[in-house]
């Protein structure tokens, strides 16, 4: 589906376990089912560059990183992935879904690691070009949940070590950036069930999908 127009940006965010990549698959085989031509990507990642930048800020052995260095390094990931796949798409009349974007760092690094928003506002129109999501699914659910059901995966990387309390801060970081946007964000109760959390992602999607604007 493309009739000229630029495409759609539409991003998943929560904090740990919150069912991202569960809901990302479910919702790339609804938007393709509708004949949309989608590009799917992750942050940080989804370039050569990215991914080998997740691969130093994810590694739990590099606990020296500080949280100046984890932020422009979020940033770097996004400078590549905007540049070289997800403005293309757009400009191409491709939608991209993208498993994370910018909230990511307003919630870890400006929430949870107290970096200044003004910095992180200052990178986002820089570093990011000032792309915002159309639409941004928020799966929100109790920290203790998420923790949960990320415990089940196995070794904790760099970030997941960290405790409750930092995990809290995301959580209210997330919230209150939906707060300030409705009409971008959609906030999902991430305790439901996969089909029901797919259903209302579905549903938050639907005006998008349907050429109605957000
Ligand atoms: N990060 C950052 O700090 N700043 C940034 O700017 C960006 C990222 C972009 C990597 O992200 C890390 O980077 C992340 C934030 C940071 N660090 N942390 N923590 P990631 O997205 O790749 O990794 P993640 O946040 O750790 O996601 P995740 O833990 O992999 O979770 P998920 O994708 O949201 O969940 P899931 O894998 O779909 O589900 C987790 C488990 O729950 C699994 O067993 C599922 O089967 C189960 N599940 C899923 N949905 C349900 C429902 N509805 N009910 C019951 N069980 C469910």
């Amino acid at each position: 589906m493309n009739h000229g127009q630029r495409g759609r940006l539409i991003t998943l965010e929560g904090g740990e376990g919150a069912g991202k990549s569960t809901l990302l698959r479910g919702l790339e085989a609804h938007l393709r089912a509708q004949d949309i031509d989608l590009v799917v990507t992750r942050e940080p990642g989804g370039t050569a560059v990215g991914e080998a930048v997740r691969g130093m800020v994810l590694d739990a052995a590099n606990n020296e990183l500080c949280a100046e260095a984890e932020l422009l390094l979020m940033f770097a990931s996004r400078a590549q992935l905007v540049r070289q796949v997800i403005e293309p798409a757009l400009a191409a009349g491709r939608w991209v879904l993208c498993d994370r974007f910018t909230d990511a760092s307003y919630a870890y690094q400006g929430g949870g690691r107290g970096q200044p928003v003004d910095r992180i506002s200052g990178l986002e129109q820089w570093a990011a070009l000032g792309l915002r999501p159309d639409i941004t699914l928020l799966l929100d659910l109790p920290v203790s949940e998420g923790r949960a059901r990320a415990a089940g995966r196995g070794e904790a990387d760099r970030i997941e070590v960290e405790g409750d309390a930092f995990f809290e801060r995301i959580r209210r970081a997330y919230r209150e950036r939906a707060v300030g946007d409705p009409g971008r964000f959609r906030v999902l109760d991430a305790s439901a069930t996969p089909d029901a959390v797919l259903a209302q992602a579905v549903a938050g999607v639907s005006g998008l999908v349907a050429g109605v604007s957000p």
